[in-house]
């Protein structure tokens, strides 16, 4: 008997990645549910046989089938499953993350769609699994959106989640020996230490959720820590993926004394600089001692326009203080940057790459992630923003499934600008030496450490002239694409 089928979707480019982590959504989500129904969860990224696995499972008549999305190539994998699954049987096919969530209407519309879980999942998975149980009305769930007679419901989300009163994370309904995420040498694992983000970033998704941020009690989050050691006796990193990892500095800092208190290495993306800029050296040390690999940084942009247009609480001179300041210790900066912003001058493309140049140059433990070209995500501000200049958004759930910055079209972008941004995008890749992290042939390792000086000038003086590297870098993403299709 199989009460719940969890299916997680290829993301999309998933052989991109070293090796696919844990699907942390929807164990998150199965973990008020998992006490009372039998739950299945099937992994399309990393079970070979996902399709027999899934039709087995249908068989047995269950409740409800549940499968999650963020905008982009996951999409279409997850109608493709919907649709099978409405094929075999006719059970509540319920969506939950990100994109249901921004658009839930359009999700609905969608014929093997039911049920939309807006938010955070935990509580509401549970009440809708109960309310089908019982054949009761979803109409006082809260935060959910579902179909009812051809109509769609949307109701309210008043209250959220208490993070002390959930269940452990059911680890059980994975083999964890499929999931191999490496990191500096070992096994890897994510995890949470808070949800949400106190900033409003008017490009990104935690406006349209409406999380405020909210901190896992640090007693629980060294019990999941510790079951996670018990899961992986061989862990050697943790991967913290929190939005804000200090949005509560005190509460960071807990996260940090505990992490101290392990053998591991971790690292997180979630670093602002209204935190860095608190971080005195004894921090700075602890961190280092506490096993702290790398911390990302959305700098965004070298801009102060821009980042007022994008209402970042990041202040250009204390990146640079406290790059400056981090020097001193082992572990390493990665900083993010977008372009391509809609008003955004040539003027402001310079400052962006030369705050770039300088954090590269103020310490050796700095990197630049990215320079990716920005792409509206829909819910949020600066998504409406874009519309109005005439960018047409997809109005069907299957047509956002292109929706990649590598193909989009931005109305704002000209075609000689978009040709920029693109070299602009390959060069930073090779300005430092992240990429050497990653490549495990000598020759090709020993051939980006040759190109650096190259990508550095190409990059800081926009001289994008005669660049056959980057027609060999298009030629052999097409194969690479070819042979993944
Ligand atoms: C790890 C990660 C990845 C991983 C894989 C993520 C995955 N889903 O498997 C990788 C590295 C592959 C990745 C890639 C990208 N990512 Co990413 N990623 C993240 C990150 C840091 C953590 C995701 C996570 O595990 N969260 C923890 C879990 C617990 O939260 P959650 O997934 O939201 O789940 C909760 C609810 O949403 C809900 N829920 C979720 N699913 C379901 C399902 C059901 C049935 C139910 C009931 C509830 C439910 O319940 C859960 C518990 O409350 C998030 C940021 C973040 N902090 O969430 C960005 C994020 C998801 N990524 C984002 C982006 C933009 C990308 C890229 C496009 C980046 C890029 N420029 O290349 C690519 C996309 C690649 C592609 N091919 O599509 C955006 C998504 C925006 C959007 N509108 O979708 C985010 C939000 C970052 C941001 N702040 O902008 N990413
Ligand atoms: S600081 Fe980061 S997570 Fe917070 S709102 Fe801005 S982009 Fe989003």
């Amino acid at each position: 008997m199989t009460d719940l089928i969890l299916f997680q979707p290829s993301i999309g480019g998933d052989w991109c990645f070293n090796s696919p982590d844990i699907p942390t959504g929807l164990l998150y989500a199965a973990r008020l549910c998992d006490k009372e129904y039998k739950i299945v969860l099937i992994d399309q990224r990393v079970e070979r046989n996902w399709k027999e696995k899934l039709e087995k499972e249908l068989r047995k008549r269950p409740l409800a089938f549940a499968t999650t999305a963020m905008t982009g190539p996951q999409i279409q994998n997850a109608i493709d499953i919907s649709k099978f699954v409405k094929e075999h049987c006719k059970i509540q096919v319920i969506w939950g993350g990100i994109h249901p969530t921004i658009l839930p209407e359009q999700t609905l519309k969608n014929e093997y769609i039911d049920i939309v879980v807006r938010g955070e999942g935990e509580t509401k998975l549970q009440q809708i699994m109960h309310a089908i149980q019982d054949k009761n009305t979803f109409s006082t769930i809260e935060g959910i959106s579902y179909k009812s007679e051809g109509k769609i419901y949307h109701n309210e989300q008043v209250s959220f989640i208490e993070q002390s009163s959930l269940p452990p994370i059911p680890y059980h309904l994975i083999d964890p020996s499929l999931y191999k995420m490496q990191k500096y040498g070992g096994q890897s694992m994510t995890l949470m230490t808070s949800t949400g983000c106190p900033h409003k970033c008017t490009y990104c998704y935690n406006t349209a959720f409406g999380n405020s941020w909210r901190g896992i009690p640090v007693e629980k989050f060294e019990m999941e820590l510790q079951r996670a050691i018990d899961l992986y006796p061989n862990l050697k990193h943790v991967a913290i993926e929190d939005d804000n990892t200090f949005g509560n500095i005190a509460h960071g800092k807990k996260i940090v004394e505990v992490l101290n208190k392990y053998p591991l290495t971790w690292n997180t993306g979630g670093l602002t600089s209204t935190a860095a800029r608190t971080f005195d050296d004894d921090f700075l040390r602890l961190l280092d001692h506490s096993g702290c690999k790398h911390m990302h940084m959305g700098v965004e942009s070298g801009s102060k326009r821009i980042l007022r247009l994008i209402r970042k609480p990041n202040k250009i001179d204390d990146i640079i203080a406290f790059n400056k300041k981090a020097s001193k210790y082992n572990f390493h900066l990665f900083y993010n940057f977008m372009c391509g912003f809609p008003t955004e001058t040539l003027r402001d493309l310079k400052q962006s790459i030369k705050l770039a140049r300088i954090l590269l140059k103020d310490n050796h433990n700095a990197r630049i992630s990215f320079f990716s070209i920005y792409l509206p995500y829909p819910g949020t501000p600066l998504f409406d923003l874009c519309v109005r200049r005439g960018f047409v958004p997809p109005d069907r759930l299957e047509d956002w499934n292109d929706y990649y910055w590598k193909h989009s079209k931005l109305p704002w972008i000209s075609e000689e600008r978009e040709h920029m941004l693109k070299r602009v995008y390959f060069s930073a890749l090779f300005i430092d030496n992240k990429s050497e992290y990653h490549l495990k042939n000598k020759l090709v390792k020993f051939a980006t450490k040759i190109y650096r000086p190259i990508a550095r000038y190409r990059m800081e003086n926009l001289n994008f002239a005669c660049m056959p590297e980057y027609t060999l870098k298009e030629w052999y993403e097409k194969i690479l694409l070819q042979a993944h299709t």
